[in-house]
């Protein structure tokens, strides 16, 4: 079940990209600066490449608003790549304009490139390169910077810390961790954790497959570009049932947790807890020191492309995954405290 849906689209170095929103009920106030203020964070994190020196995003509101508030029509948000005027003739959309500058056929281990190029039979990779890059992730986390603004109005708040860079947890060490893979043309993924406070109890439910929290959250997580494992809670493995579990007791007639191992969902629903995500980067696979790899033209062994990239995105990849977690718990509010108005589903809410 959907209620506040969106797509995207856009390229790397395209002129732009772009978001529809639908679900937002009518005469809900959109504040533009919440918004940018997580573009920055996204783009703000060590470790990026050049490109974040090119970029300034910031959003703008094409449909779907008058004087602030929404109409209950679709919303489209937008962000210009400013990186494009240095690809207008290579990205061009018309067949006058074809060049083979940029091109590539030299797959890189780990990419979309191999498997992208099979599925839509291309040959040159920058045809699979261009959408399958952590860009559009620009995009979504203007998407989740709207949906945290509905769940702020739950009073439901969030925030995201890094726990690893590469084999390093000691955070005063994560940048020079950083500079060492740089220097040897390398990259590193990492670890991080996310925390939505205050939510709702039954948040999902376990009558279905499809409606369990924990389901859509993991999914919202690992399909981020470069993300390759996803936790609820405390990861389980080793522990006794009679450590694992949360006991209950009373408190002044209030049910009360003095531990959270299950990370705030039980059952496939929020429990009232705190919701406790963390989810794992892999390195990014552009690497400057390139691996052995098979050109698909010349069909012979080679070393992999390169091209400017970052060394490390993990503190970019905490503040999507905040924004993709924002986005299916926006739903989930919208779906069980429904309505066409802001005003109405309040109503609902505080009934
Ligand atoms: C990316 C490669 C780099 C990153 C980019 C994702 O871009 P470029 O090739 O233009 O240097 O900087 O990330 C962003 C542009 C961004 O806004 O996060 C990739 O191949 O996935």
């Amino acid at each position: 079940m959907e209620k506040f849906r969106f797509l995207t689209s856009g390229e790397s170095h395209g002129k732009g990209l772009t978001a529809i929103i639908e679900g937002i009920p009518a005469g809900f106030e959109i504040d533009i600066n919440e918004i940018n203020k997580d573009l920055q964070r996204r783009q703000s994190g060590y470790g990026r490449g050049g490109r974040m020196q090119i970029e300034k995003d910031n959003v703008e509101i094409l449909s779907g608003v008058r004087f602030g508030k929404t109409l209950g029509s679709p919303v489209t948000l937008f962000i210009e790549n400013k990186d494009f005027k240095n690809w207008e003739k290579i990205m061009s959309t018309k067949m006058e304009d074809f060049t083979e500058e940029k091109s590539f056929s030299k797959y890189r281990p780990g990419h979309a490139d191999f498997a992208g190029s099979e599925k839509y039979n291309q040959k040159d990779l920058r045809n699979i390169l261009e959408r399958s890059s952590a860009r559009k992730t620009a995009i979504e986390v203007a998407v989740g910077a709207v949906a945290k603004q509905i769940l702020n109005k739950f009073s439901i708040s969030c925030y995201s810390e890094i726990i690893q860079i590469g084999n390093c947890a000691d955070k005063k060490d994560f940048h020079s961790e950083i500079d060492k893979a740089k220097e040897f043309g390398d990259t590193l993924g990492g670890k991080f954790e996310v925390v939505f406070s205050n939510l709702p109890i039954g948040l999902g439910s376990f009558v279905h497959w499809d409606r369990k929290l924990d389901g859509r959250i993991a999914q919202a997580i690992m399909s981020i570009p470069a993300v390759k494992v996803v936790e609820i809670g405390e990861n389980p493995l080793g522990y006794k049932g009679s450590e694992y579990h949360d006991q209950m007791f009373l408190d002044n007639g209030k049910i009360v947790r003095k531990t959270n191992h299950a990370g705030g969902i039980e059952g496939g629903m929020t429990n009232g807890e705190n919701l406790v995500i963390k989810a794992v980067m892999k390195p990014i696979p552009t690497l400057k020191k390139p691996l052995n790899t098979v050109d698909c033209i010349k069909m012979q062994e080679t070393e992999a492309h390169f091209e400017r990239s970052d060394t490390c995105a993990v503190e970019a990849c905490a503040v999507v995954a905040e924004a993709r977690i924002a986005c299916v718990l926006a739903n989930e509010i919208l779906l069980k405290f429904g309505g066409d108005n802001f005003e109405e589903i309040i109503r609902n809410y505080q009934k």
